[in-house]
């Protein structure tokens, strides 16, 4: 009879999972024993670090993403990294190892007390089996949780001594399950919504990140060249879900109350396609709609939905729809927006480049379908007006805003897309929280460009600061860090790109090299 071991190995190598993201323990060893030869294991040197190179591989791969913590103290080095993965919808299947059996009880070293519920509430589903032979199909069940929308993390606690023991006659039975999900709307739905969209004088579509990870980015087009209409991207916005040089592009609506109902201020109908309604972050309250306005919000996630404050809902998988959807639009007779006017150049400093001028030269020299990782919180807005985004899965933000995703998650998105480049755009702020994924970066050779807008502070904290009138605040500079330095003590060539022509000397030589290259650009705040 197989053992639990070989068991999981057959599942996770049919259901098409050969990586695992992760940093061992003593508890993790009778896992990791006799690691398969057609597997391959990538070290994180924090769990943040795994959980993030997981999270972008998941993110830019559309599958689940395999990860494999060390007890209760590795499962909370990587919950920070769970609030993003949690709000980006990411299937991460999260192990951990657990202590043997018979010492759980005592407490011994390394027992995870109560370990399902240690990473609630950031996972769809978490468990420990009862017995060892329950491992494959706990296993099984977490990658289907983790697969089926709304997609989420998923935890699973196994005791290290369950390895080695037999799995049972049916063990086998939960390889190959196929799971598929089935969410078109009904007849009556899709005919309602269409009326609506049809009969609406002055309509606007606003997208979120659930258009790009369902890969509905064309239809979204399409909609809207037959509806003629203006499109922005929903607040917060962690994906690209439409080309953000098509004629119908507005921007990204500001995450505040007032600010949105502002920006729709005179239309009639709302229709927000894969994204929360709405995910605001500054504190500006106001009335939730324009006046006169409804609101439908189409979107694969019951919570989603039950939980908007405002307007009606249709639950369903998002591509499904507007597919549906497309043929019962007619062509309207308005003109189409006009596009948007491009920003004009700004100055750069003396030994600091402007952030607008490392995105225009971003956009003139990056190859047309490269991916940005971005986690510069304050050049948000600019970045978006200044460099074009084409293909979908062009751009990843940590969803919940929480920070250390950025350097690690590119180097997953990297793995996952090894024909596309994948270019970090970090804040100096931001890559210290996860600094050590150039260790990853070095030793894997991902050949990622990661650049690092070094303005020696939290920028964007500085402009809440002001928002909240908030003028004495301590600990808002970061200054002092060499980040060349540290990306070669890690392994990582490293140039420091002061001037334009530096800039572009160095995001030359990343591109043609196969393996990671940091460019640290020092920046003016903005
Ligand atoms: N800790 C975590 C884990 N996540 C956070 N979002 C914060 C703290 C609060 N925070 C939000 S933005 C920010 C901080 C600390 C500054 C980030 O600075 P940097 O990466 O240098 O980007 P900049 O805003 O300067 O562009």
């Amino acid at each position: 009879m197989p053992s639990v071991h070989a068991v999981t190995y057959s599942l996770l190598r049919h259901q098409g999972i050969t990586t695992v993201f992760g940093n061992p323990g003593s508890n993790e060893l009778p896992f990791l024993k006799g690691f398969p030869e057609d597997f391959r294991y990538v070290l994180g040197l924090h769990e943040g670090v795994v959980a993030g190179m997981a999270d972008g591989y998941a993110l830019a791969s559309g599958r689940p993403a395999f990860i494999n913590l060390h007890a209760a103290a590795g499962t909370g080095n990587a919950m920070g990294a769970l609030t993003n993965a949690w709000y980006s919808h990411s299937p991460l299947v999260i192990t951990a190892g657990q202590q043997a059996r018979s010492m759980i009880g005592v407490e011994s070293m390394l027992a995870n007390v109560d370990a399902p519920q240690l990473p609630k509430p950031l996972v769809k589903w978490s468990y420990e089996p009862a017995c060892p032979e329950d491992v494959p199909r706990a296993l099984s069940q977490a990658i289907h949780s983790a697969s089926l929308p709304p997609r989420g993390p998923v935890y699973v606690s196994i005791p290290h001594d369950d390895w080695d023991r037999e799995a049972g006659d049916d063990a086998a039975l939960v390889i190959e399950r196929e799971i598929a999900h089935a969410g078109v709307p009904s007849f009556e739905q899709l005919e309602r919504l269409a009326q609506r969209l049809n009969a609406a004088e002055n309509p606007v579509l606003v997208l979120g990140p659930e258009v790009d990870a369902r890969q509905a980015n064309g239809l979204a087009v399409e909609l809207a060249e037959r509806l003629c209409l203006p499109v922005w991207v929903a607040p917060s916005a962690s994906r690209c879900p439409f080309p953000n040089r098509h004629p119908c592009f507005r921007g990204v609506l500001p995450a505040a109350i007032a600010g949105i109902t502002a920006h729709l201020e005179g239309h009639d109908l709302i229709v927000v396609v894969g994204a929360p309604v709405f995910r605001y972050h500054k504190y500006a309250p106001g009335r939730y709609l324009p006046e006169g306005a409804g609101l439908v919000h189409v979107t694969g996630d019951a919570n989603e939905a039950a939980r908007a404050p405002m307007g009606d809902a249709l639950v369903g998988d998002v591509h499904a729809t507007l597919e549906a959807l497309l043929p019962r639009i007619e062509q309207s007779a308005r003109a189409m927006p006009e596009p948007l006017p491009r920003p004009a150049a700004v100055e750069d400093g003396e030994g600091y480049l402007a952030p607008a001028n490392v995105f225009d030269t971003l956009d003139a020299l990056a190859p047309e379908d490269a991916i940005y990782v971005k986690e510069s919180t304050s050049t948000v807005e600019i970045f978006w007006e200044r460099v074009g985004m084409r293909e979908p899965g062009s751009y990843f933000f940590p969803a919940a805003g929480g920070l250390g995703f950025g350097l690690p998650a590119a180097l997953g998105v990297q793995l996952a897309q090894p024909r596309r480049q994948v270019i970090g755009v970090i804040g100096d702020g931001s890559a210290s929280y996860a600094i050590t994924a150039l260790w990853s970066a070095a030793q894997y050779r991902i050949p990622a460009v990661l650049i690092i807008l070094k303005n020696g502070t939290y920028g964007a904290l500085r402009g809440f600061a002001r928002h909240m009138k908030v003028d004495d605040a301590p600990g808002l500079d970061v200054p002092d860090i060499d980040f060349c330095a540290l990306a070669r003590g890690y392994g990582v060539e490293a140039r420091l790109a002061d001037t334009h022509e530096a800039l572009v000397q160095a995001l030359q030589e990343g591109f043609a090299m196969d393996r990671p290259l940091l460019i640290e650009v020092p920046t003016l705040p903005t």
